[in-house]
């Protein structure tokens, strides 16, 4: 069942999707909001596992179709009687969930297959409700099962889907069973190259939601967002969605703490729009990250999240949050937990991650490359953090076929989605670092238009590596630098080209609209020491940052820098021995938690008022 209002285009897409590829019955799945605001029974815990092995019971039959009659019937091998099967999920190992199955077996460090994971649960399904099977991320591609039947499919490793397993349930022991596909695909988003570890497994929260025939699927709460920003605005609007509730079925909403309470009719879509004044309202801001808590009910069904209230737009070349311009003073982060290494799915793992920012003067971070556990923008909200939000739009990508468009499309609404409610996030990425041409440009202009569309609240930025640099000029010769609210520039001048000092004598030339450096630095293994001008030290490194730092002093519409990168992070295509070792440097902090030279430069930077001007 389909919630989203799809523009004509992405259903267009969509059409072509699912008549292209062969999986896709359902790939894009009704995505439940605020899930770790509800009562679940979490499927944590241990998995069995079985890694695929054709043919026998494979995901894949011979025509590459996705194989019911496979390990998801969880069948067991007879011991007496006749031959049957030859797996046995009851007696194989299990991996734990959430967890990437790369670092916790080790030899499948490397393995971008097929993993199959099962375990048993217990339910008790009620007349008058509804259960769905809620998977916080899966990588890359995944098929579920409930007491072998096919529930859903899903494609995109970084957001989550929800499988509805209501006909599937029985009361009693119940099984699931998850293929789990990481493997790289050309037309995958993202495609076949990447600069970091390809993850796979059921890598976020797997839980089992129970809600009412008709429930609140989605909901947005925002301050409302006019043409101007306008001081002392305390107007909420917003919307909320309910699955299957015939047109003219109230809902209700209510901020205690800020007075308000209003109701809502939904329209034949479910949807019910509301706008309503709040009688106080503390607005959400780094300094005062005041969350309130808002609860929404209709019917038997209820929930209350914690949601913030900010503004946030571009004024020109700057960036306005309140009304007030700021600089963003940030780092980039990859979703990999820093110490004990893996996929980042804890809170003490994002708790480590808010530290370092902290410690760094940080009021920003870029989520690259991907969308993150929502444990670090629920985080990022309580610790008043904003935050740069990022579909896998990395690098090369089929920009010339519909069906990528469709699936970029899909992880752009399930990312907005999921996210949209976070005052926190306060501005969408929709790529990085892609090539410079029509199709692309085309490509891209009309998703970040997509974007704008799902979302007029927010800026729409992307990372681009446009820049074309000569001498001491510096210039962005890119036409999609148009179609963007803020502009996100990557460079490596001092590393990948020219020399550190090249950077105090760069003069850019760039549109007038706020940007953001947001790549720079270069690598140093830590303890590694030496010249400046030798590579893999941290005294290089440092020395690249402090001419960065110089030369971003004298661009007058940078509102914002965030440093490749926070922590080193495995990247299998990092093949130094001694000085990568399967990582890429160019963190701040190593991946066992010890600070560079280069973080204390950052540092210091950000610690200088006179660094990072807001106007
Ligand atoms: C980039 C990419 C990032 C890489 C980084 C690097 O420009 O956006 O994903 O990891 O450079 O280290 O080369």
């Amino acid at each position: 069942m389909r919630r989203f209002s799809l523009s004509v285009t992405y259903a267009f897409c969509l059409l072509l999707t699912l008549t292209v590829s062969a999986s896709a019955q359902t790939n894009f799945q009704t995505l439940l909001v605020g899930v770790d605001h509800r009562t679940t029974t979490s499927l944590n815990g241990d998995w069995h596992y079985l890694v695929d092995q054709a043919p026998g019971r494979a995901l894949y039959g011979d025509n590459g179709v996705v194989n019911d009659k496979s390990y998801a019937q969880n069948e067991h091998p007879n011991i007496v009687g006749a031959h049957n099967q030859e797996y046995d999920f009851s007696t194989a190992p299990t991996l734990h969930v959430p967890g990437d199955w790369n670092t916790q077996v080790p030899q499948l460090f490397n393995y971008e297959g097929v993993v199959w994971y099962e375990r048993d649960f217990d339910a008790q399904p009620k007349a008058g409700t509804r259960n769905f099977l809620h998977i916080g991320a899966a990588n890359y591609r995944s098929h579920a099962w409930v007491n072998g039947k096919r529930v859903c499919d899903h494609e995109g490793g970084y957001t989550p889907f929800d499988c509805e397993v209501t006909a599937a349930l029985h009361p009693g022991s119940n099984f699931v069973v998850i293929a789990v596909d990481a493997t790289r695909m050309v037309d995958g988003i993202p495609s076949v190259g990447i600069d970091w570890l390809n993850y796979g497994g059921l890598t976020r929260d797997v839980s089992l939601v129970t809600v009412p025939t008709a429930f609140i699927d989605d909901y947005d709460v925002h301050l409302a967002h006019g043409s101007a920003w306008q001081a002392g605005n305390t107007e909420l609007t917003g919307y909320v969605h309910v699955l299957d509730a015939p047109a003219g079925t109230a809902v209700t909403l209510t901020i205690p703490e800020a007075g308000v309470k209003t109701s809502a009719i939904t329209d034949s879509q479910g949807r019910a729009p509301f706008s309503v004044k709040a009688t106080k309202l503390t607005l959400w801001s780094p300094e005062s990250p005041k969350l309130y808590k808002v609860t929404i009910s209709c019917g038997a069904d209820s929930i209350t999240d914690d949601v913030g209230f900010r503004d946030i737009r571009v004024d020109g070349t700057r960036i306005l949050l309140n009304g007030k311009p700021i600089f963003l003073r940030g780092a980039n982060v990859h979703a990999e937990a820093p110490v004990r290494g893996g996929r980042t799915n804890t809170d003490a793992d994002v708790a480590t991650v808010f530290s370092y920012l902290k410690d760094l003067n940080a009021n920003f971070v870029r989520l690259a490359h991907y969308p993150h556990d929502e444990r670090m923008e629920r985080e990022a909200d309580r610790d008043g953090v904003m935050i740069w939000s990022e579909i896998p739009l990395w690098q090369h990508i089929s920009f010339d076929k519909q069906e990528v468009y469709a699936k970029a499309t899909a992880m752009l609404n399930e990312m907005i989605r999921r996210d949209r409610n976070k005052a926190s996030v306060i501005m969408w990425s929709v790529s990085n670092e892609t090539p410079n041409n029509p199709t692309r440009t085309e490509f891209l202009t009309n998703l970040a238009n997509e974007a704008r569309k799902l979302d007029p609240t927010r800026p729409i930025t992307s990372a681009l590596n446009t820049a074309h640099i000569e001498g001491t000029t510096a210039t962005l010769p890119d036409k999609f630098a148009d179609a963007l609210d803020i502009i996100g520039i990557n460079q490596y001048v001092g590393w990948y080209t020219g020399t550190p000092e090249q950077a105090d004598t760069l003069h850019w030339t760039l549109p007038e609209k706020p940007v953001i450096a947001s790549e720079f630095g270069a690598e140093a293994k830590f303890g590694n020491h030496g010249a400046t001008n030798q590579r893999w030290t941290e005294e290089q490194q440092a020395y690249v940052l402090e001419h960065q730092i110089k030369m971003f002093r004298k661009i007058p519409q940078l509102r914002g820098t965030t440093p490749w990168i926070l922590v080193d992070f495995r990247s299998p295509t990092r093949n130094i021995p001694k000085l990568q070792d399967g990582y890429n440097r160019k963190g701040l902090i190593s991946e066992d938690g010890k600070k560079k030279q280069g973080f204390f430069t950052m540092q210091k930077a950000y610690k200088d008022p006179t660094f990072g001007k807001p106007d």
